[in-house]
């Protein structure tokens, strides 16, 4: 019998995850509540869901007595910790957790983990995708938009269980211990839902401190933050880098473990665990150099779950990379259009900017500010960019950080924004949509604001 079977179960935020709690727990036979702040007017998709199941609904607002009435309550990844319904419940004892750590909790397959700022959507992609090539089946979800728990509820049977986690995610976890986990990096983004960068840095690091000794643990070298989380591994650990180890030098150099990339020979050494194996990449067919990042980061953890070389090199030059992430959209009289709508933080989109080092950029950026320093921005800008066209909540403030270092245009419409791109272009330039926020101002998500720009670029 179920552990959750009789429980009265609070399901907070009624989106992808909140639907897919909500059906896991109704199957458990918990007596589910759901509580959003939205009216079920604005909640169509997720009702229709879950039209077929016994829940009750308290919609748009969330009332504290029903919190305070839970024996369970499950977070949304969305909505933060600090909301008033939340005061005061902890003291009761009743037990606030979420998806990720429902799923772990019950998975019975070996978990793979991958967080980071940037790069993780990707390296979460790749591994499933090496797997696949193996020919040994792997469930791919979590912040990637597929919710773990769907695999537990709708009983899919994979090898392994792949997912990348939000730090909004790992806010809660207590029960995931990972296989192999990947931080890809870690760079300021979400300053909006948190006090500070170094409580953002910490809700990244439960990753790290999720694992054991028997975990398999990919960091980044090159980054600073992912660095120093080397040393509070527990783990074994594997590094990612651009250097050379030889270069680094020392024991970092004797004992190393996991790729390095040399960029001269366009080659990813691996030393995994006393394995040495060379992967070429000359011929990848994604954009931009981090990539290269992420190819390393999926190598090292499919490596240590024992995907073949062969499975990998395949990969490698095959994958076309994922939809919203540098991804080309068409060229229309000579000029080439890039959507980059994933890009909502400025590091990710100093990514996007260096990925293309020769043809002139026009750059549509803006959109809902997570309350970012865009000056970092500025340098890249001055040298790679002919035109700046900003919108949506952050444009003023982009337009104070970046104006000077480009010509510059604010607008009132996305539809403004692509006309007039495309107006000032000329034969050669790459119109780059990497927006460097979130999309939360004008549209539901990131997916939402990428197809409406690919839309609007294949009406030109
Ligand atoms: N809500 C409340 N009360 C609040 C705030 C929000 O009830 O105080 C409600 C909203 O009205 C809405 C619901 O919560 O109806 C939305 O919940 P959510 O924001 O958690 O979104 P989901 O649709 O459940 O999707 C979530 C992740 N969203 C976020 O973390 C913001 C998805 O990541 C993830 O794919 C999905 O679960 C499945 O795991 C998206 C994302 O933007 C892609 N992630 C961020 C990122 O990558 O930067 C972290």
């Amino acid at each position: 019998m179920s552990k959750y079977k009789g429980k009265k179960v609070l399901v907070v935020g009624f989106g992808v995850s909140g639907v897919s709690v909500a059906k896991y727990m109704t199957k458990q036979g918990a007596k589910v509540t759901v509580t959003d702040t939205k009216q079920k007017s604005e909640l169509t998709e997720s009702v229709a869901a879950c039209a077929d199941l016994k829940i009750e609904y308290e919609l748009g607002k969330h009332n504290e007595a029903t919190f305070k009435a839970a024996e369970m309550i499950v977070m949304s990844p969305g909505v933060p910790l600090n909301i008033k319904a939340l005061e005061g419940v902890r003291e009761l004892g009743i037990q606030i957790t979420n998806e990720i750590d429902l799923a772990a909790a019950a998975l019975k397959e070996p978990l793979i983990a991958v967080s980071g700022t940037n790069g993780k959507t990707t390296t979460t992609t790749l591994i499933g995708e090496m797997f696949k090539a193996d020919a040994r089946p792997a469930y791919v979800g979590g912040n990637i938009g597929k919710p773990l728990l769907d695999y537990l509820t709708d009983a899919i049977r994979a090898d392994v269980v792949v997912a990348e986690l939000s730090s909004f995610q790992l806010e809660l976890t207590q029960k995931v211990v990972p296989a192999v986990a990947v931080i890809t990096n870690v760079e300021p983004d979400h300053l909006d839902r948190y006090p500070s960068y170094e409580a953002y840095i910490a809700a990244k690091k439960r990753l790290l401190q999720a694992c054991d000794k028997n975990t398999y643990v990919v960091l980044n070298y090159d980054n600073e933050i992912t660095r120093s989380f080397g040393q509070d591994c527990v783990g074994r650990l594997m590094w990612i880098t651009k250097k050379n180890p030889i270069s680094i030098g020392g024991a970092f150099a004797e004992n190393f473990n996991g790729c390095y990339y040399v960029s001269a020979e366009k080659k990813i050494y691996a030393k995994i665990f006393g394995k040495e194996e060379t992967y070429d990449v000359s011929r990848i067919k994604v954009y931009g150099e981090h990539n290269k990042e992420n190819f390393m980061a999926a190598i090292c953890a499919v490596r240590a779950m024992g995907v073949s070389p062969q499975a990998i090199q395949k990969v490698i030059e095959e994958f076309r990379g994922i939809a919203h992430r540098l991804e080309f959209v068409r060229k229309k009289d000579g000029v080439f259009f890039f959507n980059d709508s994933k890009a909502t933080n400025p590091q990710s989109q100093l990514k996007a900017i260096g990925a293309f080092p020769t043809n002139p950029i026009i750059l549509i950026a803006g959109g809902k500010d997570k309350n970012f320093d865009f000056t970092p921005l500025a340098d890249v800008v001055r040298q790679r960019c002919k035109l700046l066209i900003l919108m949506g909540e952050a444009k003023e403030k982009m337009n104070r950080a970046l104006g000077d270092f480009a010509e510059t245009y604010l607008v009132g419409t996305f539809e403004e924004a692509v006309l007039l791109a495309f107006q000032k272009s000329r034969n050669g330039d790459i119109i780059l949509l990497s927006p460097g926020c979130s999309s939360f101002d004008m549209f539901r998500n990131y997916e939402e604001r990428g197809d409406y720009f690919k839309k609007l670029v294949h009406q030109l």
